[in-house]
């Protein structure tokens, strides 16, 4: 049987930092989840250095962990976050294994974060990984891929809102995906502005900081050239052969951090779930709503703390040594710091 309280995250450790399971460990122990720990890594820092040293568990030591869980009747999570996985033969032990247990037990909530890169850095993992996340699709509940992940996994490249609802449309009935929860590189108010998409409900619209309508104002600034975040959830409707899409607009924080995508996959995991379990409400903008709020808190307690370590020159954790090209855009190198007091 499924322990409701149990994850297992499997994810990249970094020594140094806050990315990966290290990332999203302790923000899920905080919220009372017991979580289970499986590091497809152990690097000294994450990629975005320039320089990373360390090693990746193997196909086999990943298939040794799996089985040790299984024939001892442990793999009962009814929870399972994957992350960062770099090779193709490491992704497809844990596909594997996430098969199994999704056959026995199909009822499994599994967050798939299809971390491969970013809109300004490029591929980060081995190319092989794309065809065999394609594949995983088909195995997932949510999956949090970023603008990049979504146009390498649907071939389709988002430059209007009818691109984006086809690239969803697109991962919706090709693997007969039930949730997607991604966020857009950042984007100017009066573009937002004229989507045309229906806000979220107003009961997740007011665990956002300024909820005045419409939509776009829930960022509290309003200037037409600010630039925002939009987060952009869509399920599937299983009795329509449509798709629901929300659609969260954030204020972009100015600055350069790492692990956000990993703390915001693991709080959709955290507070998703199945229909009907809770309440009639959809489960997914409730989610990606709390989930949302918890990574802007961080973010700018993060903020804060490295403006207040450093004086006010910004540069307050150490930079990278051999700092890859976005250096220029991203001035300053901020590792989520998760503190409990935001979570709840
Ligand atoms: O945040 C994604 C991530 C996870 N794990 C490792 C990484 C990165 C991104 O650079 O390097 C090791």
């Amino acid at each position: 049987d499924l322990e409701p309280g149990r994850v297992l995250s499997i994810q990249s450790h970094v020594v140094s930092g806050y990315v990966g399971n290290r990332a999203a460990t302790f923000p899920l122990q905080t919220l009372g989840y017991d979580v289970d720990v499986v590091n497809t890594v152990q690097f000294s820092n994450h990629t975005g250095y320039g320089h990373t040293n360390g090693h990746k568990t193997t196909p086999e030591q990943l298939r040794a962990i799996f089985e040790g869980l299984s024939t001892n009747g442990l793999a009962t999570h009814s929870r399972i976050l994957t992350g960062y996985v770099p090779g193709a033969e490491a992704l497809k032990v844990v596909a594997e294994q996430i098969r199994k247990v999704r056959e026995v037990n199909p009822e499994v909530i599994y967050v798939l974060d299809p971390v491969m890169g970013d809109m300004g850095t490029g591929l980060y993992v081995s190319e092989d990984v794309v065809p065999i996340y394609k594949d995983m699709l088909q195995l997932a509940t949510v999956i949090t891929p970023n603008q990049f992940e979504v146009e390498l996994l649907s071939g389709i490249n988002i430059t209007s809102l009818s691109s984006l609802r086809a690239a969803l449309r697109h991962l919706h009935t090709t693997s007969n995906l039930p949730h997607i929860a991604f966020s857009s590189i950042p984007l100017p108010i009066s573009l937002v502005a004229s989507l045309d998409l229906p806000p979220p409900p107003e009961s997740y619209l007011r665990l956002l900081p300024n909820p005045t309508p419409p939509w776009y104002d829930a960022v509290g600034i309003g200037e037409p050239e600010d630039e925002v975040l939009v987060c952009f959830a869509s399920t599937w409707k299983t009795n329509g052969d449509d798709m629901d899409t929300w659609a969260f607009a954030l204020p972009t924080i100015r600055g350069y951090f790492s692990g956000v995508g990993d703390l915001f996959s693991a709080m959709v995991l955290a507070h998703f779930d199945n229909p009907d379990s809770r309440s009639q409400l959809p489960s997914l903008p409730h989610a990606v709503s709390k989930a949302l709020l918890t990574v802007q808190q961080i973010l700018l307690k993060t903020h804060i703390h490295s403006l207040i370590k450093s004086g006010s020159s910004g540069a307050a954790t150490p930079r990278p040594l051999h700092h890859s090209t976005n250096e220029q855009s991203h001035p300053q190198h901020q590792s989520v710091i998760p503190s409990d007091a935001e979570l709840d």
